[in-house]
């Protein structure tokens, strides 16, 4: 008889170094995962005796393609795109596609990776997957963005589906892709299957209230942090980073519950606007002309400032938001924030915080810090709402879509606190998002037998 494997995590970590060599984010967000998994893994050998941690590790598949295309002049380019399909233990793949120059199938895996355990807390049935291509979106027309993501969802369709893998968006994916990717879609295949994709527009399926779900969701999850100290978001200061989707409707939730909103940032460096933003004529430089925050100074009456360069974090503020894109947030960041009296940290982006940066948060008992997976899983849960009403061919409204994404915020709160508690990081939500996600999906996986 064979005897119980103990699990050595610092072994499967570096099997993960080992497989998967120079993928750095993806063995920051493994290592992220696995660290408060001992007592788990101790109190549960039946998960060592499965290997759940072992599979939980390695993507169900990975599919990468030449996604040839021509641009307004006749050149042809070619970029690459891929899909990682992570883990379906707990429903159809699901996760955005983003598109950036550079992106790297270390950077999907790591989103994909997360993805899995952050679906896990939105208690809605669905896997984890991610995806993207290296295109790069910036400064490219309508029809040119439109010929691009023909041709990736050429290619992309016989992968996805309603009950296989539903992608949204991402960095660099908004309504208009979306809409393109799923004109595509629905010519191939010959059948509507609005479920394929979410994020699609409110008028052909969309669901209300996706475009602002993960900026309204991590309000909503601040709000629950700062209730459980007896507080709330009147009179706070608050300050953002990015200014993208994400940020925008961030900061709008966060005026309507009674904050001023001081900075945000682009790739144009850091607008500190003392009097609160003017947030229509954000939302018109960025979302409507796509352009560049350097424009807003000068349209905006008052004393608003950009600084090329700069992150928003030597600002100070009561409620730090990060918003723009992996490792944004340093050490050196973290003590920046720390030392003008930052209250409470909440990702919504994916990972924004480095190691070290987390390690300073984690420290200062007055600091209290959320992950990701469990601030920013409005975005995904409320793709989650618009496949069920996609499939029952129902539509929810405004008010009550808004309600719904607030109760599920609320439950991953609870979640995690509870969590955290039960096995002895009381207070801390990187272990309790993790461990909640985690034991959720490695039970399915249990039940599910060796697949
Ligand atoms: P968008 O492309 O809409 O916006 C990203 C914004 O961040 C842009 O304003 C961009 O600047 C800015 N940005 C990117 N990198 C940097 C940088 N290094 N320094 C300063 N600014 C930067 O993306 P999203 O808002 O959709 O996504 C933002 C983050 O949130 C990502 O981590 C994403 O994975 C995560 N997320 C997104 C969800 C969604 O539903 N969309 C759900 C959950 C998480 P510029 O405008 O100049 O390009
Ligand atoms: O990181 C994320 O959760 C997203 N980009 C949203 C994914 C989704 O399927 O809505």
């Amino acid at each position: 008889m064979s005897t119980v494997p103990a699990t050595d995590l610092d072994a499967i970590l570096e099997s993960v170094e080992d497989r998967n060599p120079g993928e750095l984010e993806f063995h920051q967000a493994v290592h992220e995962v696995l660290a408060p998994l001992g007592p788990v893994l101790e109190a549960h050998p039946e998960y060592s005796r499965a290997r759940i941690l072992e599979r939980i590790v390695e993507p169900e598949r990975q599919i990468m393609f030449r996604v040839p295309w021509v641009d307004d002049h006749g050149e042809i380019h070619v970029q690459r795109a891929m899909r990682v399909q992570f883990n379906s233990a707990l429903g159809p793949y699901k996760g955005g596609l983003r598109f950036h120059a550079g992106l790297s199938l270390g950077t999907v895996k790591f989103l994909g990776f997360e993805q899995i355990f952050k679906n896990a807390l939105t208690g809605q049935g669905i896997g984890g997957g991610k995806g993207g291509s290296d295109f790069d979106p910036k400064g490219r027309s309508d029809a040119e963005v439109m010929r691009f993501c023909q041709s990736l969802m050429t290619e992309m369709y016989r992968h996805i589906g309603p009950d296989i893998d539903v992608p949204a968006g991402d960095q660099g994916v908004g309504g208009r892709e979306i809409g393109y990717m799923y004109g595509q879609y629905k010519r191939i295949v010959g059948a509507s299957e609005a479920g394929a994709i979410t994020g699609k527009g409110v008028g052909w399926g969309g669901a209300q209230v996706r475009t602002e779900a993960t900026g309204y969701g991590l309000v909503y999850f601040v709000q629950e942090m700062l209730a459980h100290e007896d507080d709330d978001l009147h009179g706070k200061t608050v300050v953002v980073s990015g200014a993208g989707n994400v940020s925008l409707f961030a900061i709008e939730q966060a005026n309507k519950l009674g904050a001023t909103c001081v900075a945000c940032s682009d790739s144009s460096g850091t607008l500190h606007d003392p009097d609160g933003f003017d947030l229509e004529l954000l939302k018109t430089i960025k979302l409507v002309e796509r352009g560049s925050l350097a424009e807003y100074p000068g349209r905006r009456r008052g004393a608003a400032t950009l600084t090329p360069g700069a992150t928003p974090w030597g600002i100070a503020c009561d409620i730090a938001l990060p918003c723009a894109t992996q490792n944004e947030l340093d050490e050196e960041d973290a003590q920046a924030l720390v030392a003008n009296g930052v209250q409470v940290v909440a990702e919504g982006a994916n990972m924004p915080c480095t190691d070290e940066a987390v390690a300073v948060f984690q420290a200062d008992p007055n600091v209290a810090y959320a992950p990701g997976k469990a601030a920013n899983a409005g975005g995904v849960a409320v793709s989650a709402f618009e496949m069920a009403q996609n499939a029952a061919r129902i539509r929810w409204s405004f008010a009550d879509s808004d309600e719904r994404l607030r109760a599920v915020m609320r439950q991953i709160h609870e979640t995690c606190r509870k969590t955290a508690a039960r096995h002895g990081f009381e207070g801390d939500y990187v272990a309790g998002a993790n461990i909640a996600g985690f034991t959720t999906v490695a039970d399915a996986m249990l039940a599910q037998g060796v697949v």
